[in-house]
């Protein structure tokens, strides 16, 4: 999962995309990166790091002009490299730069093509060079010194052909504007909003709208599946359908966890879809045990508060903070001799004895993923007092891997894969485990006032949408990943090594 930003504007855009990053900031921590132009050359800074601290004045100050894209990148095995920060640049056709937010699937194919056909070389392993690569050349092929609207939506016509998987893309073209895309299924989020100013109007295209809300931009809608924008660098807007196929499915997660509450994905305010998981939570824990003894309901923050909120409400129990979080949580330091430890969740969490004490705690959380920081969060609350923990998934049990952009790629580190709900229970050692339902989760997003149909659900029930996924790639991501994060843990022990000597 990654954020994308792009703004066509009438006076400098660093400081306003440099905004729109921080505010996507919990889409990825891993990298960030702007790129703008102004008379036909490029202004580029990315690195790896947080927006705050890859950004200095020195750098903004070189970043010259009215048009721009940026990009923060979300850690996955083997994507670390500075070299894979974006947005990335092809020089030819005319100057092509792009910022990419999830994942292509047949990524193999294309960079065989890419190099035996299209001439094309990648330098990295990132995905997002090979669709930049992609676009550049179908842009390319159209054979125009200068590019006109339906050229270019040609060109993504041509993309849509050519790649599967999710993906919301931005892109520059120096000289001309900047483009914006979905995939057939909308997987992954984008939209674009406007602004007046007196020199005119200035427009943004982001991957959820509370990058637009920062700089005073208006939504004007979702980038639609399939479809593309295109605004020329003296703000002209064109909208295009490029896909043959187009059937919105967007990626159910993203209101799950991975967006901000206030952002509105596909006409749906993620804090009223999150309102409404907690809605159906309780429903469902009414129905299935009417005589429960829950004393409270305790959220771990942050995610899970809104759902957990709702929760209470409607069982009509108390709603209590019974964890705090340290929002300052400092590096770890590699010391010579000492292995790497990962920060345990004590570090990032505490618990309020008084909260727990001699009761019957329901704790509250967006999703079970892994099932490792559950486990020692219930530890935590059972050493705090509580006499029984039960604990509740606002979403159902995630037992197979993502291929569309978040990280979550091995079926066999879900700790719902192949397991029963008991089974999971008795691993993270609650009392009792109440996931949601998925027909429940489905009508709490797209059951509201704005309806939607399918979704990508495929973490929860092995359903790909774009109908390319088999066992064997599923097994080809496990194995790739296997090897990475091998050479992952090489590469560390190796630093570590180092300090020893
Ligand atoms: C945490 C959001 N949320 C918490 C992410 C933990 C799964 N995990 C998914 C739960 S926050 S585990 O709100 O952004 O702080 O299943 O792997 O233990």
């Amino acid at each position: 999962m990654c954020g994308i930003v792009g703004i066509v504007g009438k006076s400098y855009v660093n400081q306003a995309l440099y905004d729109a990053l921080t505010v996507l900031q919990h889409r990825g921590q891993d990298a960030a990166g702007i790129v703008t132009t102004q008379n036909g050359r490029l202004y580029l800074r990315k690195d790896n790091g947080l927006v705050k601290d890859v950004f200095h004045t020195r750098h903004m100050k070189e970043l010259h002009g009215n048009i721009g894209i940026g990009h923060i990148r979300y850690p996955t095995a083997g994507s670390s490299s500075n070299a894979e920060a974006q947005p990335f640049y092809v020089n030819s056709p005319y100057g092509i730069t792009l910022a990419h937010n999830g994942n292509l699937t047949n990524v193999e194919q294309l960079t065989k093509e890419i190099y035996e056909a299209d001439l094309r070389h990648i330098n990295t392993d990132s995905d997002s060079e090979v669709l930049l690569n992609v676009f550049a050349n179908e842009l390319a092929e159209r054979g125009k010194l200068h590019p006109t609207e339906d050229d270019i939506f040609a060109a993504v016509a041509k993309v849509h052909q050519r790649c599967k998987g999710g993906y919301a893309a931005v892109a520059m073209i120096t000289g001309y504007g900047l483009v914006a895309f979905r995939d057939p299924h909308g997987i992954r989020p984008v939209v674009f909003g406007q602004r007046h100013t007196d020199e005119g109007v200035e427009y943004m295209v982001a991957s959820e709208s509370v990058a637009l809300d920062v700089s005073g931009f208006n939504l004007i809608r979702d980038i639609a599946p399939g479809e593309a924008i295109y605004i020329t660098e003296n703000g002209k807007l064109h909208t295009r359908q490029c896909a043959s196929n187009a059937q919105l499915a967007p990626c159910i997660f993203e209101y799950v966890y991975l967006a901000r509450p206030d952002s509105i994905i596909d006409g749906v305010s993620v804090y009223s879809a999150r309102l409404r998981m907690g809605e159906k939570l309780a429903d469902k824990i009414q129905r299935i045990r009417p005589d429960h003894d829950i004393d409270v309901v305790i959220p771990i923050p942050d995610t899970s508060r809104t759902a957990a909120l709702e929760v209470a409400t409607r069982l009509g129990i108390k709603f209590r903070e019974g964890f705090v979080k340290n929002r300052y949580i400092g590096r770890t330091f590699i010391m010579p001799g000492q292995a790497v430890r990962k920060k345990s969740v004590r570090q990032k969490l505490n618990a309020i004895g008084q909260e727990f004490a001699g009761k019957t705690v329901l704790l509250v959380d967006d999703s079970i993923v892994r099932g490792t920081t559950c486990k020692q969060i219930i530890q935590m609350a059972r050493e705090a007092g509580a006499k029984k923990v039960y604990f509740c998934s606002a979403a159902p049990e995630v037992r197979y891997p993502n291929v569309y952009g978040i990280d979550m790629p091995s079926a066999h580190e879900l700790i719902a894969h192949e397991r029963t709900v008991d089974e999971v229970a008795d691993l993270i050692g609650a009392d009792w485990l109440i996931y949601q339902d998925l027909d429940d989760l489905k009508d709490a997003v797209g059951g509201g006032v704005e309806k939607i149909e399918h979704f990508d659900c495929a973490v929860f029930d092995g359903h790909y949408v774009t109908g390319d996924i088999d066992a064997s790639y599923l097994q080809h991501i496990e194995d790739e990943r296997n090897e990475l994060s091998k050479n992952a843990r090489r590469g560390a022990n190796a630093v570590i090594e180092l300090h020893n000597n």
